[in-house]
């Protein structure tokens, strides 16, 4: 069964979204594999978004991602990957019906993480949850 990576991040946590997020998911039959609330240091944070190192909004991004507690998840399902990108919504959260859409305030603060291919959710599974660890 495909796997993918899904954070909802600290300003979810913060605004007691943490249920409403997990519900959508579970509603569409993406399957909870493994779940564990965290706070990244600023490595892991870098490890995260090493793919954005260098953009004009990373020092924000990675202050953002380690401001407090986070919620990472294991999804399981056919197609996890794209399901979980397509609930989530785009970056910017214009897209209604979507978890970004409906309760982001921003682009930054969007609210959620969900791997973007295969190969970062492989990439991203084993950064959160290293093996024996889940
Ligand atoms: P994604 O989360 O939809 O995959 P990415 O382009 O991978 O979007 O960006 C990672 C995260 O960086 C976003 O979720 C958002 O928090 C932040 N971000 C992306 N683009 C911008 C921007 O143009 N300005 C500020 N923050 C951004
Ligand atoms: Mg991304």
């Amino acid at each position: 069964m495909e796997q993918t990576l899904v954070l909802i991040k600290p300003d979810a946590v913060e605004r007691g979204l943490v249920g409403k997020i997990i519900t959508r998911f579970e509603e569409k039959n993406l399957q909870i594999q493994a779940i564990k609330m965290l706070h990244l240091t600023r490595e892991m944070a870098e490890k995260l978004y090493e793919e954005h190192r260098g953009k004009t909004f990373y020092a924000q991004l990675i202050s953002y991602i380690t401001l407090g507690p986070l919620i990472a998840l294991i999804l399981a399902g056919p197609q996890a990957v794209n399901r979980a990108r397509l609930l989530i919504g785009d970056t910017a959260g214009t897209t209604p019906g979507t978890i970004r859409g409906d309760w982001a305030g921003s682009i930054t603060y969007n609210l959620v993480h969900g791997s973007d291919s295969l190969r970062s959710a492989t990439r991203e599974i084993k950064l959160f949850f290293p093996k024996g660890d889940s």
